[in-house]
């Protein structure tokens, strides 16, 4: 089964927390703060892998995590590094951020390298917070914690040549021809299920052909395998539209591209691409006629015509000779721009609300520093109420209304508030 968009998640590991401990030996007293310092949490990294050609290996483990940082220890031991976790790719897929719909990264080069998330720093242990006039630091700082990002995968092929039309028109054959790809070639529609990619190199230049399902009308709309396989031949360079130029199957070539280049439009951008026609199945019966009311068609428009026989291999130096001329002229592969991350206005490190007789305070800078502090241990206490002030909590609760002694609530601690 071929399968080109799935979701996943990912988190990277946290850091790990940094610990409080004191120096302890035989006949020293009161030994310095000794607590090393957390580790840092594994990053979550994408690496490109020109092996694989689907999405598949997604449908079934969609969840990944890279290993958290290990927490300090005594005698300033550090805690171990969180391993990266490392995703492998195709080369071509897209990763777009499902909450924001944000680009993160287009791995469009095989071998390509990016960092998705980072790991999260560890925390300081108790050795870092020792001045002159606290000697016995008795907190550490916790390590950063990482989220969990929901993100889209999609798989874009990255050829230079893509080629479209109906169903049996001999798309697959084609590229059975002028490359080394040996796709499923049969007398029916719709044989061709999943794209396939093959590397043309007997032209003096060599480029990357892609073969889609067939599409028929309506495609834009959900018809047959719909239009969704045109995104691997969105960041083609150059179209080959093939055509069944003896109308072997009844219908009329010249409506047939007609509709093609309508279900073109309904892709977007695909309109405007450059394109040339591959007019197929000239040994067959009425291909000559055909193919001279196709040119008449075409006349006034710069789409070029080439007469092909697939089957007798006939006519493809000229059909490739026209592509090796053309491409060159022609904008390289497109690369989706990674779109920066938009920082929001500053999100406010806390906020104050009052429900019933309490006084709430909420925010992830106030949840770091209660999990720096320690309780038991009065310092601690002064630096946490220290802090509160220079952050301006107390400013914000006596703002809402607290009082000496009313109950103030943060993060889940209960405290009396203190002017
Ligand atoms: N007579 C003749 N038959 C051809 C030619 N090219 C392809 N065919 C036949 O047309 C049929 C369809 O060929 P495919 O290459 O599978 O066509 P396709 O466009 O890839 O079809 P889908 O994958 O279904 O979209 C096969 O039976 C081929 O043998 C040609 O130049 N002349
Ligand atoms: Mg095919």
């Amino acid at each position: 089964m071929f399968v080109d968009k799935v979701k996943i998640t990912a988190k990277a590991g946290n850091g790990g927390n940094g610990a409080v401990s004191f120096h302890r030996e035989k006949f020293v007293q009161n030994g310095g703060p000794d607590g090393g310092d957390g580790g840092n949490g594994g990053s979550v990294i994408l690496l490109a892998d020109e092996n694989m050609h689907t999405l598949m290996d997604f449908r079934y483990k969609r969840k990944y995590t890279a290993d958290n940082g290990g927490n300090g220890s005594a005698l300033l031991c550090r805690g171990k590094s969180g391993q990266d976790l490392i995703i492998k790719v195709p080369v071509g897929t897209t990763v777009r951020d499902t909450k924001t719909g944000r680009l993160w990264a287009d791995m469009h080069e095989a071998g390509q390298r990016h960092v998705l998330l980072k790991g999260g720093r560890g925390g300081w242990g108790n050795a870092h917070f020792a001045t002159p006039t606290r000697q016995a630091p008795n907190f550490a700082k916790p390590g950063q914690t990482c989220d969990i990002v929901e993100f889209e995968l999609e798989l874009k092929s990255i050829a230079d040549v893509g080629l479209v039309g109906y169903p049996n028109v001999g798309k697959s054959t084609i590229l059975s021809v002028v490359t080394a790809a040996k796709p499923k070639i049969a007398n029916y529609h719709f044989t061709t299920l999943a794209p396939n990619l093959g590397i043309c190199r007997q032209y003096g230049m060599d480029f990357v052909m892609a073969d889609i399902p067939g599409l028929v009308e309506g495609a834009c709309d959900g018809v047959g395998l719909g239009i969704q396989f045109l995104r691997h031949v969105e960041r083609t360079r150059l179209l080959v539209h093939v055509v069944d130029i003896a109308g072997s199957e009844g219908r009329d070539p010249i409506e047939d591209f007609e509709h093609i280049c309508d279900e073109l439009v309904g892709y977007g951008n695909l309109a405007e691409r450059p394109q040339i026609v591959a007019a197929n199945k000239m040994d067959l019966p009425g291909a000559e006629e055909n193919l001279e009311r196709l040119r008449r068609h075409l006349r006034g428009t710069d789409i070029e015509v080439y007469p092909v026989s697939a089957a007798t291999r006939k006519g493809f130096d000229e059909l490739m000779g026209a592509i090796v001329r053309i491409l060159p002229t022609l904008p390289e592969t497109l690369v989706f721009e990674e779109e920066p991350e938009v920082v929001m206005t500053e999100e406010e490190p806390f906020t104050v609300r009052r429900e019933d007789d309490y006084y709430i305070v909420e925010g992830k800078a106030m949840e770091q520093l209660i999990g720096s502090i320690n309780f038991q241990d009065n310092q601690s206490l002064n630096y946490f109420h220290r802090s509160l002030r220079s952050r301006g909590v107390i400013d914000a609760l006596r703002a809402a209304g607290a009082k000496e002694g009313d109950t103030v609530v943060i993060c889940d601690m209960e405290f009396d508030f203190v002017e």
